[in-house]
């Protein structure tokens, strides 16, 4: 039976803890999440639902953007899927009743976990000026008003335009070309928080910003490495690949601060072997690594292979090198001058353990690192991946089998909303496709990512904030100062599913535009549409949902867009043309629109029907076609960098827990890693909670210490958070977000990318 949303917040004071797990998944799992779904949603309408993730006919998991295999399970799902399955199937609603109830007052007051265990929103909402409760609205007058704040803006650059990465590919394509049509690519979004930095250091090195490899690679890898990831909760069903691989013989190497239990072993609830025999290991080698050591992991990696190169022979790829590469010389000769000693400190590892692992890449035949958050979120997080590019040329591991790159992304559908355009920096040749597709011309000026964005409505320069889906207000860094940002505008409309804290923290004035998720039915113009989706591997398919939606009345993001388009473009000079209407009762027409300005979409209904996948093209794994200047893949000198952490301060890393999507809080638990009933806990070595004179389970305040560029320490604080004594490297602690965001300085972001430094906060402890 379903169940009532829980009443009250998490009581922080009911937290428990027990040893971390050293085995993820297996048969407890799959029940855990039954029982999560069946709470939410009853025991039918669970099983309708979890019966069709990622089937031919079925919906794409809105889980993660791990691919799915050829021959798909009868219940291709994994725990955290199921979760993502339930949290949007739930019976639960949040009406207009909901909201007379609670003001906004109250609801500010709520944290992530109680705002989105109410339920799926049912009903547009508006809050008036001054207002302090939502009031219903028609869908036309919800509509018009956001389209009328539009048409009354100065400049179209008042406007900023979100999107987080769930949204489809026809809604983030029709999306984008609203911006553009109303003249502005302000178009920040998750990715600017997430895999910015992979697509930064791709672009330049292999004129890609996606992963090179394909499902089939990891499986016939000979070594795989695994860094700044935890795949048994973020990614649970690449565990199923890693075993596949590990079954045919490969070696994984597992790179992180923490021994992440999906990392060590695996239970595949799918096969016998799994339930009965305990399992398949996984790593064979842990490398624990300092936060941050990753760019000198892979230094000391490229060093050792040019020392042995140079002795014995052997190791080096020359042919590849010679034929496809650029920058060799200037590369070998700048590892040749790197100290071990320095490799050692950054990374915390001794130089011969550096070098074993060295000896893994070099006995490797066909070697892939995968990576996520860890090594994206940090200053240097560029040229830290340009190190692991550095690594994977020399044995010219890009464009073979078994061989390449593979940023593993996160949200479902981000790698495809980029592509179709959700980009703050679009390439002219889209834009002018864009041009020619709609008759008009689109704005070329670049637009706001992320954080430029908050600095726009913090400095009064933007206007509208618009947000195709996510939760802007705790996904982003530096809390207190995104919600006066946001605060600072005069309209903040949030297209979603579920209620979260950006709901609450608005505008002055603000709407709810309720929409459809990946499981409800989507009936427009008389049929039942499809949507298409891009998984992390460049493969395409077509997502239906079947379920009955929360309410009859309720919009698809296409139809949104289509309609805004609509109102907003009548009579507009230099707007996009196109049939709206026809384009949101038939959303092929959307899919010829894709087909006709973005690359690789040739005959892209055809490719899509029945349940068959589009492989878009991708230059390094298919010929070895690099699309950079030189039309090379590019060798570089990266200088070697690293925390520096001052006396009697802490690294913080802010992190995941195994009960969480996101700024989405499932439940109070982190089972893997032993943490029962609440959040607010810092995982922290045992020596240093003494040497700072701590004792485990007290209770502190973390204070961030962030230097600016003026010299000054700026102070802020996130209260109250228990002490764990947990296996990390010394000065290294870790807590969850979106607790700790406040803790982020809006300024602290990486270099090229401009990503958030969320895995690399420095951090005093103060005594409550
Ligand atoms: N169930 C579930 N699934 C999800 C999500 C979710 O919240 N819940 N989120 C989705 C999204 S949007 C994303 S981007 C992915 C995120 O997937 P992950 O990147 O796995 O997520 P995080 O929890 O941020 O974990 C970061 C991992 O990197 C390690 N790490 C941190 N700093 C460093 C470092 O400096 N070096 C190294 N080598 N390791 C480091 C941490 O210890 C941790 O294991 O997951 C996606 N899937
Ligand atoms: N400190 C710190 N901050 C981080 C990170 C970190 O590791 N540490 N990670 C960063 C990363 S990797 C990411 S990707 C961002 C995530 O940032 P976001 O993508 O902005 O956040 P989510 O929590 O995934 O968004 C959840 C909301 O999306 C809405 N939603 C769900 N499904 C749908 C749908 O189908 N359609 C629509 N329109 N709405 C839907 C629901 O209302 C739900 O409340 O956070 C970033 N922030
Ligand atoms: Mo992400």
């Amino acid at each position: 039976m379903a169940t009532k949303a829980p009443r009250t917040d998490i009581d922080e004071s009911k937290l428990t803890t027990s040893d971390p797990k050293k085995v993820a998944v297996g048969v407890p799992a799959v029940t855990h999440a039954l029982l999560i779904a069946e709470q939410q949603a009853g025991v039918v309408r669970s099983a309708r639902a979890l019966l069709r993730v990622n089937q031919k006919d079925g919906f794409d998991c809105p889980g993660c953007a791990w691919p799915e295999t050829d021959h798909r399970h009868i219940a291709e799902f994994c725990e955290n899927g199921a979760k993502a399955v339930a949290e949007e199937t739930t019976l639960r609603k949040v009406g207009p009743e909901f909201f007379a109830e609670h003001s906004l007052s109250e609801l500010e007051q709520h944290d992530d976990y109680w705002l989105g265990q109410q339920g799926r929103l049912t009903h547009p909402m508006i809050l008036d000026e001054g207002a302090d409760h939502y009031c219903p609205i028609s869908w036309d007058d919800a509509l018009q008003v956001v389209a009328d704040e539009i048409r009354d803006l100065d400049d179209p650059d008042q406007a900023i335009f979100y999107t987080s990465g769930r949204t489809s590919n026809e809604a983030a394509f029709l999306y984008q070309l609203f911006a553009r049509g109303i003249g502005t690519n302000n178009l920040p979004d998750c990715s600017n928080m997430c895999h910015e930095s992979s697509g930064s250091a791709l672009n330049e090195t292999i004129g890609i910003g996606k992963g090179t490899v394909s499902i089939e690679d990891i499986h016939g890898a000979e070594l795989l490495i695994v860094a700044g990831q935890n795949p048994g909760t973020n990614h649970p069903r690449m565990l199923s690949a890693l075993e596949k691989a590990k079954q045919r013989g490969a070696t994984i190497i597992a790179v992180n601060p923490l021994p992440e239990a999906g990392l060590m072993r695996f239970e595949n609830p799918q096969t016998p072997r799994g339930v009965l025999l305990g399992g398949t290991k996984l790593a064979d080698q842990f490398v624990q690594i300092r936060l941050g050591g990753d760019q000198a992991l892979f230094q000391a990696i490229g060093k050792h292979l040019l020392e042995i190169e140079e002795r014995d022979g052997g190791v080096l790829d020359h042919d590849f090198i010679g034929a496809h590469t650029a920058g060799f010389e200037a590369y070998r000769s700048a590892m040749s001058e790197t100290p071990w000693s320095e490799l050692e400190t950054a990374t915390g590892i001794p130089e011969p353990k550096l070098r074993h692992v060295a000896e893994a890449v070099r006995r490797s035949g066909a070697t892939i690192v995968c990576w996520a958050m860890g090594l994206t979120q940090h200053k240097h997080s560029v040229p830290t991946l340009r190190e692991v590019v550095n690594v994977l040329l020399l044995q010219g591991n890009i464009g073979r089998p078994g061989a390449g790159v593979c940023p593993v992304r996160g949200h479902s559908n981000v790698q495809g909303d980029r592509t179709v355009g959700i980009y703050e920096k679009p390439a002219e040749s889209f834009l002018a496709a864009l041009d020619r597709e709609f008759s008009f011309t689109a704005p070329r000026e670049h637009g706001h990512d992320t954080v430029n964005a908050i600095r726009a409505m913090r400095d009064g320069k933007a206007r509208v904030f618009i947000g195709m889906g996510g939760n802007f207000v705790s996904a982003t860094p530096d809390t207190e100062v995104t919600e006066r940002a946001l605060r600072n505008t005069g309209l903040t409309v949030q297209i979603s599913t579920k209620l979260n804290r950006s709901h609450v923290v608005t505008g002055r004035r603000a709407v709810i535009l309720p929409v459809l998720g990946r499981t409800d039915r989507d009936r427009r113009g008389g049929g039942e549409q499809r949507v298409t989706v891009e998984d992390s591997m460049g493969a395409v398919h077509t997502s239906r949902g079947r379920l009955a939606p929360p309410a009859d009345d309720l919009l698809s993001e296409v139809a949104i867009v289509t309609r805004l388009s609509a109102l907003v473009f009548a009579g507009r000079d230099n707007a996009p043309q196109a049939d709206w209407a026809a384009l949101e009762a038939d959303y092929a027409g959307i899919r010829t629109h894709i087909e006709h300005t973005v690359p690789g979409f040739d005959d892209f209904e055809r490719r899509v029907d029945k349940g068959r996948t589009l492989f878009l093209p991708n230059g390094p794994r298919d010929a070895r076609r690099f699309a950079t200047p030189d039309g090379r893949a590019q060798f570089t000198v990266n200088p070697l960098e690293y925390p520096h952490i001052p006396e009697g301060r802490l690294l913080l890393q802010t992190l995941r827990s195994h009960d969480q999507y996101n700024t989405t809080i499932y439940g109070k638990d982190d089972r893997y890693r032993g943490i029962h009933g609440g959040r607010r806990v810092v995982l922290i070595n045992a020596e240093d909670i003494a040497a700072l004179g701590f004792a485990p389970d007290d209770v502190v305040d973390l204070v961030s210490e962030w230097r600016a560029p003026d010299g000054h320490i700026e102070e802020r604080r996130a209260e109250r958070f228990r002490l764990i004594a947990y296996s990390t490297p010394r000065r290294n602690a870790a807590a969850y977000y979106p607790e700790t965001n406040v803790l982020v300085p809006l300024d602290s972001v990486a270099d090229v990318s401009g990503t958030p430094t969320s895995k690399s906060v420095i951090v005093r402890l103060e005594r409550r």
